[in-house]
């Protein structure tokens, strides 16, 4: 083990960010089986939700309008307003521009003409395989709601595994929606009701260790309110406490829980109609200390949440913070973010997730993380040598592996390590 000079450390840290395969620990991609759910290509890059809200800045196009288009026309129309009449400046933007330029298309094109040549003469297997290498994934994880009626009949139907794609059990049609759903679990033979009363909680922890049974999940998730709270007495508190922590501590799988989103704040805007709040770390805090032997994946989506969860990190052992989730993932904000955890936590976190919905995506997003947690890291191994300790490449290996890789692995019992 020979010390590195300061000034080799950013280089060492650059080769090992570039050499280890990541675990892409929370996407909305789908292995091939699940078919048309898995959405890759220019149309679908284009027309990202993240873009789609860029689109209403600099256009007058109204969202009625819009989303009555056909999936060409609007991301025709994306291109030329976001990427010919403006440069493609933003984070959602230049992302497009990266990956249009690492699978060697034109990138300032007055069209989509070429790319769409390029995307149609591929074949998804192998495309698949490529992508996946030029983001330097050796793994994605996808999310599956089994009461998404565009997913859950095919997994009933029986679906082929695919070694780069991981489950995970979805939540949110039964935390977030019982009303709209309940009657959907009713008729697969559990017997639930509107009101969720204790018999309807046993018979949804039922149904969640069947959907266990037959998807194998690495984790389960939900997405909650910057409003949330808990314990509760609310559907959703009930449910919580009776049926899926029950059911992650039956097959010993972590709950991720994803909390600040306001849901729909502008209605019109669909998928993009989503924005930000503060939530209450009480919540979680009451969670973490009441489920000693539930593990938790956490990721919060407010700027000003990040601090406050950093310390609960510190206090409690089954918390395992995640990402810089959505409005988050912009370099000036993951910078902050993950310098404040490696001071508060070391390596014990993981820094990053793609939240790709288009296959491609991971390309740019992991490249950007890459880029972005260069220089930190560096610059904190660069601390530890002025302060006395010598650093070697294998110091920085292990914990670059440990962050991308062993830290995920360790939690949901991937590695076979639990
Ligand atoms: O980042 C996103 O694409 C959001 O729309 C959400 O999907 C969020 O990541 C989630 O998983 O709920
Ligand atoms: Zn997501």
């Amino acid at each position: 083990m020979s010390a590195l000079s300061i000034d080799q450390i950013l280089p060492v840290v650059e080769q090992e960010l570039q050499s280890t395969q990541f675990i892409d620990i929370h996407t909305h991609l789908f292995m091939p089986s699940l078919g048309e759910l898995g959405l890759w290509g220019i149309d679908e890059l284009v027309t990202y939700h993240y873009l789609e809200a860029e689109l209403f800045r600099s256009s007058s196009v109204k969202p009625d309008a819009y989303f009555a288009m056909t999936k060409r026309e609007k991301a025709d129309l994306i291109w030329r307003t976001l990427f010919v009449e403006n440069a493609p400046v933003s984070e959602a933007t230049r992302g497009v521009v990266a990956v249009l330029s690492a699978l060697g298309l034109p990138t300032a094109s007055d069209d989509l003409k070429v790319a769409r040549e390029y995307f149609a003469a591929q074949t998804l297997e192998a495309h698949i395989g490529n992508v996946l290498k030029i983001a330097g994934l050796s793994e994605v994880v996808m999310t599956n709601d089994p009461l998404d009626p565009a997913e859950g009949p095919r997994w009933e139907a029986g679906v082929e595994r695919h070694a780069k794609f991981h489950p995970v059990l979805r939540l949110d049609g039964m935390l977030n929606k019982w009303a709209l759903n309940w009657k959907a679990i009713a008729a697969k033979g559990y017997k639930v009701d509107e009101g969720c009363s204790d018999a309807a909680v046993a018979e949804a922890r039922r149904f969640l260790s069947d959907w266990a049974k037959r998807m194998k999940p690495v984790y389960a998730a939900v997405s909650l309110p910057d409003t949330f709270q808990f314990p509760e007495d609310s559907i959703r508190g009930r449910l919580i406490a009776g049926a899926v922590l029950p059911m992650c501590r039956e097959f010993d799988i972590p709950m991720s829980l994803m909390i600040g989103v306001r849901y729909l704040v502008n209605p019109a805007l669909k998928l993009a109609g989503d924005a930000v709040g503060k939530a209450d770390l009480q919540a979680l805090e009451r969670m973490a200390v009441s489920y000693p032997d539930n593990r938790f994946l956490v990721s919060l989506l407010s700027r000003e949440n990040q601090h406050e969860l950093c310390v609960y990190a510190r206090k409690f052992a089954n918390l395992m913070l995640f990402g810089c989730w959505w409005f988050l993932n912009q370099p000036s904000v993951v910078e902050e973010m993950t310098r404040e955890r490696l001071e508060m936590l070391g390596t014990t976190f993981i820094p990053q997730h793609s939240d790709a919905r288009v296959l491609e995506q991971v390309i740019y997003k992991w490249r950007n993380t890459r880029r972005t947690l260069a220089p930190i890291l560096a610059n904190t191994f660069k601390l530890l040598a002025e302060d006395g300790r010598p650093v070697s490449r294998e110091d920085i290996h292990r914990d670059v592996t440990r962050l991308f890789r062993t830290n995920f692995e360790r939690w949901t019992g991937l590695g076979g390590a639990a």
